[in-house]
């Protein structure tokens, strides 16, 4: 057979199992067969020694042309496989986003937090300013700028943390707004929200640690019909238009008057249930202007100047918010409690 009809039918060939080959190993294999160092045209060169001189430069140069033919069309199909490699690999490497994974667990706030956001949220509203301050206080700021002079109850070791002679752990942030009025002028309009330490035994009602929001009014002209005007839009955002408010006279060393502020029972509307013992009201917070002694320590002229403070206990309102009537519910940090409440 000439080295023409032999390269004919090897092109032939090779054109036949291209069309019909299935994957780039495949079409590897044939260019190894045809075209490698021991393939089918190699071995053609290496006979040309047996044509005579005259014929091999023809088929040499047939052999040739007939590589570069083969080579062309291998490159052709290695190009239409890899292609139609991607597409396949890329259908069944896609991922099916509908499949239902287990839920990733999410945190959630802590019903104080919630309360505390809330309370922000009210008073921010109506103007005031979030003041933050030291746990860590004074015996100065915590105790006699609040009219708690040394022999006063409210200071007994029972009752306080105290570092050293000076130090104590804040019972109250109160500390916070005498810091304010020494450093600022009036008008001051600002609340403090924040953890308190008073050495009290752990039971269902009581907690060493616990959260306070205290706010504080200092202006010209500011009067108890102020604080009731606040404490009553307050009461109106956090437990809706027709609860009543009532005022109650108490005592408390840094004001004067003082009072203690009564919300109707969300649960019975005032009619009297086991929630509020029958009384139609809830206790919610302490309030009163604030001592001219108390304004006069902390610099402000109490002849120009008048204010009013109120101090709310952040658990209390959180128990009643969520039901809770246990305290301790809310430190044990048991998220399945928690994470529920909203
Ligand atoms: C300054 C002057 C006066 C803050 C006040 C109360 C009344 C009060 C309690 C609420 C529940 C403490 O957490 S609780 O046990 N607080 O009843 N707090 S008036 O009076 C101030 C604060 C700062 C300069």
């Amino acid at each position: 057979m000439s080295v023409m009809d032999t390269l004919l039918e090897i092109k032939q060939k090779a054109s036949e199992e291209l069309a019909a080959l299935d994957g780039t190993a495949a079409l590897e294999a044939l260019r190894v067969r045809v075209l490698g160092k021991k393939g089918e045209l190699t071995a053609l060169l290496k006979g040309l020694g047996q044509l005579s001189p005259e014929e091999r430069p023809a088929a040499g140069a047939q052999i040739n042309d007939a590589r570069a033919w083969l080579q062309a069309r291998m490159d052709e199909s290695l190009a239409r496989l890899q292609a139609a490699e991607r597409e396949a690999a890329l259908q069944s490497e896609t991922i099916d986003v509908t499949e239902p994974r287990p839920l990733p667990r999410v945190g959630a706030a802590h019903p104080i937090t919630l309360v505390m956001n809330e309370l922000i949220d009210c008073f921010t509203g109506m103007g005031f300013e979030v003041m933050e301050g030291p746990e860590v206080e004074l015996d100065h700021y915590n105790f006699e700028l609040m009219n708690i002079p040394k022999n006063h109850p409210a200071r007994d070791a029972q009752d306080t943390f105290y570092m050293d002679d000076n130090v104590v752990l804040r019972t109250h942030t109160s500390p916070m707004q005498a810091r304010a009025m020494l450093s600022r002028k009036p008008p001051i309009r600002i609340i403090c929200p924040g953890r308190v330490y008073r050495a009290d035994e752990v039971d269902a009602t009581h907690s060493p640690v616990f959260h306070q929001m205290e706010g504080l009014v200092v202006d010209e002209h500011v009067t108890m019909a102020d604080l009731r005007g606040t404490l009553s839009a307050f009461a109106r955002k956090m437990y809706g238009e027709d609860v009543s408010i009532r005022f109650r006279p108490s005592f408390f060393p840094f004001t004067e008057p003082s009072a203690e502020v009564d919300l109707t029972c969300s649960a019975c509307h005032g009619k009297g249930c086991r929630i509020c013992k029958e009384t139609g009201w809830i206790e919610v917070l302490g309030s009163g202007m604030v001592n001219p002694k108390v304004l006069e320590m902390c610099g402000i002229d109490s002849t120009r100047y008048s204010g009013f403070a109120f101090g709310i206990g952040m658990e209390r309102l959180a128990m009643r918010r969520f039901g809770i009537r246990d305290m301790r519910l809310l430190y044990e940090g048991d998220a399945r409690l928690l994470g529920q409440l909203r």
